[in-house]
């Protein structure tokens, strides 16, 4: 197979994880982080484990939680203070590669492709490394071992929490055959629902068929993940093939403020403009997706020249947010897209941007650079903020 190995590393309930351990007279205990039971529509950002054994789960109102753990310690979360412990866990890991990919804030990948000579076999390395987080923040954490990215995610949940799980190369197929549909990641509750209707109830169902089945029941792109999938291959070609790249963010608390959502925006928008550049794809097409605190979802998207650098990106979807804020109407979800991907942003560039852009890209770029050499690095760009016509006070 590939030869590749892949260490996938996901944080045990990570905000309430990071309250039991700030507030030890809360460890073995439900806590639930997100908001209070008293405020209404409020949702549920994590549960720990031990609130999880009444059922309470990520995205659920706070009132449901309530009424299923009444004696639930309820507390409001702290972002700024988890994304400091998240970046303290990303340096630990970055010491292993330089080859990471952080996938959000509790989340990493990390290629370990040929550092069994430095540091020994990779099971004892996800070991050690599980070692080293809990002796450096005091939490624990799930890794799983695989020869692709995406096993390794699946392998990482196998045991949680506080698991290691490994998918021996040669098992990939093997692996995914015992997976309950449910688990398979890209399989969402409506395409369960729509594959339990024609039939397919596990991953052997799927195995079975041949992918022309397959793309005639759930269309050409669903049909290939589905045929890939079952088999455990490495859908290598997904993302190139792909013709959307997004980021997105959930809030611990629904955003009444335009400035924390324009903030929020910008971070997507430079990271995802990052992942382009070092893809080398470029997009004409930006899209915001704003999930409303009533889980009403709504995309809005605009066509115009090519995107060429993170402000330019932020800009173009600070003015897709404008058009669906609402001071009234919290925001749950916030998420930035590009669509109609295309390869070769080199190519282009020369015709296509000016002599400001072309400076700005080359910037971005170094930054770019300096990233993967030094994952460590936390990039921050001040914010120059523009006064939009209904920000008021500020
Ligand atoms: P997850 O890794 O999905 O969940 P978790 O770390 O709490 O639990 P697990 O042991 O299953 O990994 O998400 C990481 C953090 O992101 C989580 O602690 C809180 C936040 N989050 C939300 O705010 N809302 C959500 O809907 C989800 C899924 C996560
Ligand atoms: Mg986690």
């Amino acid at each position: 197979m590939s030869g590749k190995t892949y260490l996938h590393v996901d944080m045990d309930a990570f905000f309430a994880s990071v309250e039991q351990r700030d507030h030890p007279e809360w460890k073995g205990k439900p806590v639930i982080v997100g908001g209070l039971p008293t405020e209404r529509r409020s949702v549920v950002s994590t549960a720990s484990y031990e609130a999880r054994a009444f059922g309470v789960h990520s995205a659920m109102p706070t009132q449901r939680a309530y009424e299923l753990c009444p004696n639930g310690i309820y507390v409001h979360g702290n972002m700024k203070h988890y994304s400091e412990v998240s970046s303290k866990i990303m340096e630990i890991l970055s010491n292993y590669t330089p080859d990471i990919d952080q996938i959000s804030i509790d989340e990493a990948s990390l290629d370990l492709t040929g550092t069994q000579m430095l540091f020994g076999p990779s099971d004892d390395l996800a070991r050690k490394i599980q070692a080293e987080i809990l002796t450096e923040t005091g939490l624990t954490v799930s890794c799983g071992l695989a020869s692709t990215k995406y096993l390794a995610k699946l392998a990482s949940e196998v045991n949680k929490p506080n698991g290691f799980f490994m998918i021996p190369e040669g098992d990939e197929e093997k692996f995914m055959l015992n997976l309950p549909l449910k688990k398979v990641w890209g399989i969402g509750g409506k395409t369960l629902e729509r594959m339990n209707a024609s039939g397919f109830f596990t991953t052997r169902d799927v195995h079975e068929k041949p992918i022309e089945v397959l793309k005639m029941v759930f269309g050409e792109a669903m049909g290939t993940f589905l045929f890939n999938v079952a088999r455990g291959i490495e859908m290598e070609s997904e993302k190139k093939k792909s013709h959307s790249l997004s980021n997105e963010t959930t809030f611990p608390f629904d955003i009444k403020d335009i400035y924390a959502a324009e903030t929020a925006l910008m971070e997507l928008s430079y990271s995802l403009m990052f992942r382009l550049l070092k893809e080398e794809l470029c997009s004409r097409t930006v899209f915001v997706k704003i999930r409303f605190e009533d889980f009403s979802t709504v995309t809005v998207q605009e066509t115009g020249e090519f995107i060429t650098s993170g402000d330019m990106l932020f800009e173009k979807a600070k003015k897709l947010l404008e058009k669906k804020f609402s001071v009234e109407k919290g925001i749950r979800l916030l998420g930035v897209g590009v669509q109609n991907v295309e390869k070769g942003l080199e190519g282009n560039q020369g015709v296509l941007f000016d002599f400001g852009e072309k400076k700005k890209m080359a910037l971005e770029k170094a930054v770019l650079k300096l990233k993967s050499k030094h994952p460590e690095t936390k990039i921050q760009k001040a914010r120059l903020f523009s006064k939009s016509h209904f920000s008021g006070e500020k």
